[in-house]
């Protein structure tokens, strides 16, 4: 066994590339304890997949203990009386006679810690190497110790990220760099990297990857023989980490790369082609989880160029994947933006329940819908998309946004997991929160049906070829954190950034401070943006900063119209009827300007500047209160930050300090902007006699 030098020296010297696996970690385990690892995988010569994850879960435990910990171990599939015990729960049984506790579903692990015994168990492979991460993990968290027995599996069986890559290399609202995955018009890159990646990602939970863009344009060629080699070999390196590959596919594919003059779902050519081409992707890629779709959407093409449903639409690729057990993934960001601001009647946020809801039930049975959580796009705060529980007859998942196009774009630190507790924490109305719908489908296998069940999670990476991954050092947190979700929706954002944090700078002080920024971050963005849920204020295109009639005369569909005494939308049955698309009892209460919760309270109505909030105060003293709060509090973040200069390697000190300056600018600008246009509109000054410029 041998001991790392600086951890010897008791310096945790944070590297920003390992993100949450950092070396440096005391394990409070005997060394002879940790010393040698009896692996199923020992035994098992090559037989496919699982063979290869074993494997890579019994190397995974091996370098995560050297590089982590500092402990030599050495790896052997020879039987023993001591040591760390790594297999599938059957093998223990098999080869020890040994039966472990009750585990759970697919990719579930047990964890039992004796005095002279570690058992690292899992149901299957995938569950072994989770296990295994699992275990490094509280290792290094300082909560596993003789006698700890942990048993856990995943919440829900599809846990995905989606790249927005684009063939060029670039990323579509990436703020981290380049493209991991692709260079100069093909699938280009550094192979050892991607394992790192893998390895990050399967650390987490996440076993869905798909690497090109939903807006597919140019990268509808990697569906052909060109492309499927390079394809096949991504794929290649993310299969031992047990992350499947999932392709967004260009609708409009039959035109634009098959030469057919339509890609009208209901014409038997089309259906053909996409046949053949499912078959010919599979020869590649057998275990492709399937196809990922946006259709009728931004500019894409869909089956309402041709009169047909969505339903048509998604069935016909369901129909050509389903021979390779493969799943089509529809999303539901379909709305119309080619909008005239002049129509008041109108409400971009009816669209996915208006589109999908009447189709509920419609769809094959490996077809899953992927629903925004909210109803208009990854805004800093909107209320649970309507749909949530009103899909009872479809296979669905809801998306995040882990790149944060609309919550600071790397720049300014914003704790998502804060907003997606919310989420998961919403009650439906239909007798469960969001939390419980999730997984209350989808057991077993990918392609099983479940028929209503909200049976997985999806979310936009914020990952690129940056150093740090993310941009933001701090930014790893959320990608972390959306990982953890997936696995346990009910992980509270604050239990997930105690782990990150831990994990990430250590035992001690550091990681005590860098959680109270996180944890302050979410709520210092939501303050300085738009306010109550009035939505998108930003700079058109790039959507970063104020711009607060950005897109208020604009074909988007995304009006606050703001006058001289009211501001929003009436959403309620007397406005656009959105509130209706909720059960009953929930509209009731968004219906109700005094009920509604207060943060999503100009999403739902039109209301004047005096209107009189929780708090006595009005609105308007609201928003402007809101807005130097805000600020004053990202100022505080970099304050705490300044403290940590002489505890951090001056590159990750510098780095985010950078950042965080660069945070106060821009909340600085919200600040003066929001409060300025509503200032000038009403010439109702702040009633403690703040700056606000007339
Ligand atoms: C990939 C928003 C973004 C687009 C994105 C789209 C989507 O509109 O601004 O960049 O396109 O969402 O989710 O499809």
């Amino acid at each position: 066994m041998t001991i790392s030098m600086r951890f010897l020296k008791g310096y945790f010297h944070m590297k920003e590339y390992d993100c949450w696996l950092q070396g440096g970690f005391k394990a409070a385990l005997k060394a002879e304890l940790l010393a040698a690892i009896r692996a199923e995988e020992g035994g098992v010569p090559d037989k496919g997949t699982d063979a290869a994850i074993l494997r890579q879960a019994a190397v995974e435990l091996r370098d995560g203990l050297l590089k982590r910990f500092g402990v030599r171990a050495v790896l052997s599939g020879e039987p023993g009386e001591s040591g760390i015990f790594l297999g599938r729960a059957s093998w223990f049984l098999e080869r020890y006679g040994e039966r472990l506790p009750e585990i759970g579903g697919p990719g579930g692990f047990h964890i039992g810690v004796s005095e002279d015994r570690v058992v690292i168990a899992g149901t299957d492979a995938a569950g072994t190497l989770y296990g295994v991460f699992r275990f490094l993990a509280l290792l290094a968290l300082g909560e596993i110790k003789p006698g700890s027995a942990i048993t856990e599996s995943p919440a829900v069986s599809f846990r995905a990220l989606n790249h927005w890559d684009n063939i060029e290399g670039t990323i579509e609202r990436g703020y981290a760099g380049g493209s991991l995955f692709f260079k100069d018009g093909e699938a280009r890159y550094d192979a050892e990297r991607l394992c790192d990646y893998a390895r990050l990602l399967a650390s987490v939970g996440i076993n869905v990857l798909s690497i090109n863009n939903v807006n597919v344009r140019t990268s509808s060629k990697l569906i052909t023989e060109d492309c499927l080699p390079q394809v096949a070999a991504i794929a290649g390196i993310f299969r031992p980490y047990g992350v499947r590959l999932l392709l967004s596919v260009n609708f409009s594919s039959p035109e634009v790369i098959g030469g057919l003059d339509t890609s009208d779902p209901l014409d038997p050519k089309a259906a053909a082609w996409w046949k053949e081409r499912a078959a010919l992707v599979y020869r590649y890629i057998p275990d492709l989880w399937g196809f990922l779709v946006k259709a009728d959407s931004e500019g894409e093409g869909g089956p309402f160029q041709y009169g047909r449903t969505h339903a048509d639409g998604a069935n016909m690729l369901a129909a050509a994947l389903q021979p390779f057990k493969g799943e089509c993934v529809w999303r539901c960001f379909v709305y119309d933006c080619a909008q005239d601001w002049r129509n008041t009647a109108f409400d971009r946020a009816r669209a996915a329940y208006d589109h999908f809801k009447p189709l509920d039930g419609q769809f094959a049975d490996n077809v899953i819908l992927q629903i925004k959580h909210g109803p208009y796009d990854f805004q800093v705060r909107e209320p649970v998309s309507p749909l949530f529980g009103a899909l009872t007859k479809t296979r669905h998942t809801m998306e995040f946004q882990i790149t944060q196009e609309y919550t600071g774009q790397q720049i300014d630190l914003c704790f998502l997991p804060w907003m997606w507790q919310d989420v998961m924490a919403y009650d439906t109305g239909y007798g469960a929160k969001v939390r419980e719908l999730l997984g209350s489908g989808g057991k077993g296998s990918p392609s099983a049906s479940a028929r209503g069940g909200l049976e997985g999670l999806a979310a936009v990476a914020n990952t690129g070829l940056d150093n740090n991954w993310t941009g933001h050092t701090l930014a790893q947190a959320n990608l972390y954190g959306y990982g953890r979700l997936c696995w346990n929706p009910a992980l509270g954002a604050e239990e997930i950034a105690r782990e990150w944090c831990g994990l990430t700078f250590g035992p001690g002080k550091t990681a005590r401070v860098v959680r109270e920024i996180l944890l302050a971050s979410y709520p210092a963005y939501q303050k300085y943006n738009a306010p109550f849920g009035v939505c998108f204020m930003v700079e058109p295109r790039h959507h970063y900063g104020p711009s607060i009639e950005g897109y208020e005369f604009s074909r988007w569909g995304t009006y606050h119209r703001a006058g001289r005494e009211a501001i929003g939308v009436d959403r309620t049955g007397k406005g656009t009827g959105y509130s209706g698309q909720y059960p009953p009892a929930i509209a009731a209460v968004f219906d109700d300007p005094k009920r509604c919760p207060e943060d999503v309270l100009l999403f739902f109505h039109r209301l004047r500047y005096d209107f009189r909030m929780k708090n006595g105060k009005t609105l308007l003293q609201n928003i402007y209160d809101t807005h130097f709060e805000g600020y004053d509090e990202a100022e505080a973040m970099l304050a705490k930050w300044q403290t940590l200069e002489n505890a951090l390697p001056a590159a990750v000190y510098q780095s985010v300090r950078e950042r965080l300056e660069r945070q106060l600018v821009n909340a600085r600008e919200w600040r003066d902007q929001v409060n300025t246009y509503f200032y000038r509109h009403t010439l109702i000054p702040d009633e403690q006699g703040r700056k606000i410029y007339a």
